[in-house]
């Protein structure tokens, strides 16, 4: 053996173990094998993809979960909450945890200042609830195998049903060049969305300091690793179907930020494979409580973690910046910087997730069909 191919031999033996094969959802039921380190060359190309190995069933031929179809709002019933809580936003205080948020040298999930930027989430989320006690709202740390940076839940608890109403946002960000050595100050992709929601949990909780609850259960999930294709947010939703919970709706907030055209502002969102009725609900949440329109536009597959909802069975919607042909374009790259973002544009975002959380927390579900 020469010594070109010993050390040819050495490095696979050593890339092998540490490397292994991840099983890629890049279609609705079309797989690939791929290693970590292709992810990268993926994700660069711009295919997105849910990382399913850890979950076999998910990936068998016959996997395909119905998503069952429930009543909708057809018509607004909380305008005075939504409105005078619309007039509290405080975005000074969004700008401030952007800024706190980016400043972070990546938020890359496997990265130790991804864990540490998690730390922060969660104390910040701490200090925000502290006031409301654990039968009416908790925070957990929920903790994923094989790397550190966890996933927030905050949960506050029906108080006439079982159903749960989610939204989400995933805190990670990253550097497709090299994750693990380039900075990514992830202001849009995705610390927007995080800022965005935290922002609408705040004065979500100002209702329940005053001593009201919501019908059914509503949280707020902060997902790690979205950008490894969606694993945080896969992790948290297999196990809520299989613990049977019922989720009646999920929207994801990702990119929250950034206007193109500041003279044909808007908001994207997405009708594909998204659930029709629930997207129209949220249609009508943008059109009774905001100062802008929408635009319908498509995003391909597993373009965020609304798919893992979908995936188990959850019906789930998603709203973006704007329509993607005019989203942020720094994203995945050190020029993701908090400058290039509109805060009016953000406060429009938190808006949505105002009407969502408190229209469809006093809901009543029914199964349509
Ligand atoms: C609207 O809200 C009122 C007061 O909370 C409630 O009594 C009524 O049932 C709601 N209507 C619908 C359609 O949810
Ligand atoms: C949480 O509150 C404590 C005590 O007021 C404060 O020292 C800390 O900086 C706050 N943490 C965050 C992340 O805002
Ligand atoms: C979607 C996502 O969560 N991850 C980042 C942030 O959002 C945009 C949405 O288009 C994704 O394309 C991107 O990969
Ligand atoms: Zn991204």
């Amino acid at each position: 053996m020469k010594l070109s191919q010993l050390l040819l031999c050495l490095t696979l033996v050593h890339a092998f173990p540490t490397d292994p094969l991840r099983v890629l959802e890049v279609e609705e039921g079309s797989y690939i094998q791929a290693r970590e380190s292709d992810k990268l060359s993926l994700l660069r190309r711009g295919v997105k993809f849910i990382d399913v190995t850890s979950f076999p069933l998910l990936s068998k031929e016959d996997s395909k979960v119905d998503v069952p179809i429930y009543n909708y709002p057809k018509e607004i019933n909380n305008t005075e909450t939504i409105r005078s809580l619309s007039a509290q936003i405080d975005k000074q205080a969004m700008y401030d945890n952007l800024v706190h948020f980016t400043s972070f040298f990546s938020r890359y999930y496997k990265s130790a200042s991804g864990y540490e930027s998690a730390l922060w989430l969660d104390q910040k989320i701490f200090n925000l609830t502290r006031e409301i006690p654990p039968e009416i709202l908790t925070v957990e740390r929920y903790n994923h195998d094989g790397w550190n940076q966890f996933t927030i839940i905050v949960s506050a608890k029906g108080a006439q049903s079982e159903d749960v109403v989610v939204l989400g946002s995933h805190q990670d960000s990253m550097n497709i060049i090299f994750p693990s050595m380039l900075p990514a100050p992830g202001a849009d992709d995705n610390g927007s969305g995080t800022v965005t929601n935290l922002e609408a949990l705040r004065l979500f909780v100002t209702l329940l300091a005053q001593g009201q609850r919501p019908k059914n259960t509503v949280e707020f999930h902060f997902y790690s690793a979205e950008e490894g294709g969606l694993l945080g947010s896969l992790d948290v939703f297999t196990s809520y179907a299989e613990k049977g919970r019922k989720v009646t709706a999920m929207l994801q907030q990702d990119m929250t930020g950034y206007v193109q055209d500041p003279t044909n502002e808007h908001i994207g969102v997405i009708t594909d494979h998204t659930t029709p009725q629930l997207t129209d609900f949220i249609k009508l949440i943008i059109e009774s409580y905001l100062n802008i329109p929408y635009r319908e536009s498509e995003c391909g597959y597993a373009c965020s973690d609304h798919s893992s909802a979908s995936k188990n069975g959850f019906p789930a919607a998603f709203v973006i910046e704007s329509e993607i042909s005019m989203n942020n374009r720094y994203i995945h790259t050190t020029m993701d910087t908090i400058d290039r973002l509109s805060l009016d544009h953000m406060v429009e975002h938190v808006k949505i997730a105002l009407g969502y959380v408190i229209e469809l927390g006093n809901w009543k579900f029914t199964l349509t069909q």
